[in-house]
């Protein structure tokens, strides 16, 4: 059954112009694009995008890197799409992310990460009413 789920592309992979590599391994991998928009995210949206980290040690910083500059919200759809995305992103941490997984590729580290990825079928629907409501 087609699934739904949302990718976020972090400041640091638009800032060194890898949207386009990017957009191009969802689409290679069999994604459809179904939303998609850059928004510059104020301090307060982003706490509560991450809202779900809150007491965490490294909820301040990522509030702060993911509010520093635009970002690229992507709603996007295929079978199993949840899994699949999370599989194609890799680890949080790119020194432990798989082979040619996107953070593999393009992440500078656990922080800059270059892409976000919903963890499960309900906070996809969540991450994506965010940005597409
Ligand atoms: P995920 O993005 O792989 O789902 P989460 O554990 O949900 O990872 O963490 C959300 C984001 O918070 C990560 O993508 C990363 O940018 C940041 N983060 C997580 N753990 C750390 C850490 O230990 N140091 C710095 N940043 C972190
Ligand atoms: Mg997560």
């Amino acid at each position: 059954m087609k699934q739904q789920t949302l990718l976020m592309i972090k400041p640091d992979a638009v800032q060194r112009n890898f949207i386009g590599r990017i957009i191009e391994r969802l689409e290679t991998a069999g994604f459809q694009i179904v939303q998609m928009k850059m928004v510059h995210l104020t301090v307060a949206r982003a706490r509560e995008f991450y809202e779900v980290h809150e007491g965490k040690p490294f909820l301040e910083e990522l509030v702060a890197f993911m509010s520093s500059s635009p970002i690229v919200a992507i709603a996007l759809e295929k079978e199993n799409a949840v899994a699949d995305l999370r599989e194609l992103v890799g680890a949080t941490n790119p020194a432990e992310a798989a082979c040619g997984t996107i953070r593999q590729c393009f992440a500078i580290d656990m922080g800059k990460n270059s892409v976000h990825a919903s963890d499960s079928p309900e906070n996809a629907a969540v991450e994506i009413r965010f940005h597409f409501a």
